[in-house]
């Protein structure tokens, strides 16, 4: 069967599930086929999974859409307060030339990354919109690094199914699987709209992963770990693992 036949026929197979049988039966679908996210015994649980299953099949190389100039929003809105955290404040304070990066997990070369080094490397931008899964949005243009470009560099062994995210808030920790971690568009940014990330947007460091909602796309990163396993009991604020849009 070709790609293109065999994704129509399995994504067949899964709507039919879906509908005749329950999700459950549709989830054994997708675990047959690789595509059960790691919160799936969870509450969202066989639900869940179909959606992370159908949209895995349906957005395969898709791009989320891009912007142009004219139509970054003039208010962007910087969701909740700013930090107060002594160490932040100190950080912040020296410029963030203390603020690492460090590249840990299945990869071949274990590495810590200062910004300044993180701004040699190949710089990307893209004009994306950040979509709050509470309705409201904003598009602006994000400069930074690609994160593929960024675990080409450290190396990622074979094992490797997903990047997890630590933010300096260690409760917004997060994880992406292989296919959104070397995802073109997702990024780990520095630039907003021509100038240095706010704070209020997660400067230093902020995750980008534009085809997912807003909560995924962590602020104050300062490590990431390549993976073969996630435990999730809940996300970040305690949503969904796989919020694709
Ligand atoms: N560390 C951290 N990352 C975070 C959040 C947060 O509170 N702390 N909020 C998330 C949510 S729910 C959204 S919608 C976006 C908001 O991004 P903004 O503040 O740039 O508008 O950041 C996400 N990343
Ligand atoms: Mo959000």
């Amino acid at each position: 069967m070709s790609n293109t036949s065999r994704r129509k026929w399995m994504l067949a197979g899964l709507g039919a599930a879906a509908g005749a049988s329950g999700l459950a039966v549709a989830a054994r679908l997708a675990d047959r086929y690789g595509l059960i996210p790691p919160d799936a015994g969870h509450i969202y649980g066989p639900g869940a999974a179909l959606t992370y299953a159908t949209q895995r099949l349906l957005t395969e190389g898709s791009m989320a859409r891009e912007f142009s100039r004219s139509q970054i929003s003039a208010r962007p809105f910087a969701n909740g307060k700013p930090l107060q955290e002594a160490e932040f404040l100190r950080l912040q304070e020296g410029g963030f030339s203390e603020w690492r990066l460090s590249v840990d997990g299945l990869v071949a070369r274990p590495a810590s990354f200062t910004l300044a080094e993180l701004k040699s490397m190949p710089t990307r931008s893209q004009i994306t919109q950040l979509a709050c899964e509470e309705g409201w949005s904003f598009i602006a243009e994000w400069t930074g690094v690609v994160l593929a470009d960024l675990l080409a560099a450290v190396g990622i062994l074979p094992q490797a199914r997903f990047v997890r995210y630590h933010s300096f808030q260690k409760h917004w920790d997060d994880s992406v699987d292989m296919a959104d971690a070397l995802h073109p568009q997702t990024m780990i940014t520095y630039g907003m709209n021509g100038g240095d990330l706010p704070t209020g947007h997660g400067g230093p460091l902020r995750m980008r992963v534009p085809r997912q909602l807003g909560y995924k796309s962590v602020k104050y990163i300062n490590r990431l770990t390549v993976t073969d396993e996630i435990k999730m009991t809940s996300n970040a604020g305690g949503y969904a693992w796989y919020a694709g849009i």
